[in-house]
């Protein structure tokens, strides 16, 4: 296994060598490592089936299927499957357009996952990959008046905004829908900066997407300092040209590892007619 920095990017290495066989659990202690310090490895020339793929997840901590079983894999339901294809017969397998927006996986559940990995299936030549901001290194840049508003904060996570409408819930009334998504997942308040557990760094836990609002220890919300957070971390950029962002792209055979404890990402989806499909696994590192 060859370990080196990714070649004209910000953050990340690249992972020559790594053989999901026959990996030893020193080597899957390095990756971790790894990815918890350099928040994403891109493993090339990975040749995996779904249930591989499965395997290594668990190699890596306690794998947990996506709690929306219309993005399951029909086979291995712990893999999470983006795709914009539909089968011969017309059916659609997994959800298409997934993640296209700024949110950290599992942000709006108690706890959130520790690691993804991310498995592209059918890579399209033109706009596909995956857009990243460390929000360790953004945190860092705050201006003294941001850190010290952000301060004692907390931050209520939500997937109401981005709940996707399954083709189950045609005809539904909208009111039924946003019940079923407060009783399943209601927001989640939680301090506004953590210290990661694995790497000691203070990450500023806030997204677009996730984040519904910042509240200070009385319960009442700051929308101007949530909009301040959003803009200073390059989320409101839709140019996609802030210093903090930095764009993933990947070839088959790629598989990408990332610390989703202290990275945001935001998927970017080919606008061509040409097919996309994505595996994913996601862990629970305990
Ligand atoms: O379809 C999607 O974009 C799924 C999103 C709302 N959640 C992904 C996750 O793991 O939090
Ligand atoms: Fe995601």
């Amino acid at each position: 296994m060859e370990i080196s920095p990714q070649p004209d990017q910000k953050f990340g290495v690249v992972v020559e060598g790594f053989d999901a066989n026959t990996a030893s659990d020193d080597d899957i202690a390095t990756l971790k490592n790894t990815v918890y310090t350099n928040k994403i490895a891109v493993l090339k020339n990975q040749d995996l089936d779904p249930h591989g793929f499965l395997a290594l997840g668990r190699r890596m901590g306690r794998v947990e299927p996506y709690y929306e079983p219309v993005y399951h894999h029909p086979e291995v339901k712990e893999v999470f499957v983006s795709s914009n294809v539909s089968s011969e017969g017309g059916a659609q397998i997994g959800v298409p357009k997934t993640g296209r927006f700024w949110h950290s996986d599992y942000q709006f559940m108690p706890q959130a996952f520790d690691l993804t990995l991310i498995y592209p299936q059918v890579v399209p030549t033109q706009n596909r990959g995956t857009y990243f901001i460390n929000m360790v290194e953004a945190y860092d840049r705050l201006s003294e008046d941001l850190k010290t508003a952000v301060k004692g904060t907390s931050a209520v996570q939500s997937v109401r905004r981005y709940f996707k409408i399954r083709p189950s819930d045609v005809y539904r009334p909208i009111k039924e829908i946003l019940e079923e998504i407060e009783a399943k997942t209601p927001a989640v308040v939680r301090p506004t900066l953590y210290t990661h557990r694995f790497s000691g760094e203070t990450v500023l836990y806030i997204s677009e997407a996730g984040t519904e609002s910042i509240q200070d220890e009385n319960g009442r919300a700051n929308p101007e300092l949530l909009r301040e957070l959003l803009e200073a971390t390059g989320q409101l950029d839709m140019t996609f040209s802030n210093d903090l962002i930095q764009l993933q792209t990947f070839e088959k055979g790629d598989m990408l590892i990332w610390d989703n404890m202290s990275l945001i990402h935001r998927a970017l989806h080919t606008a061509t007619p040409e097919p996309a499909v994505s595996y994913r696994v996601t862990v629970w590192d305990d």
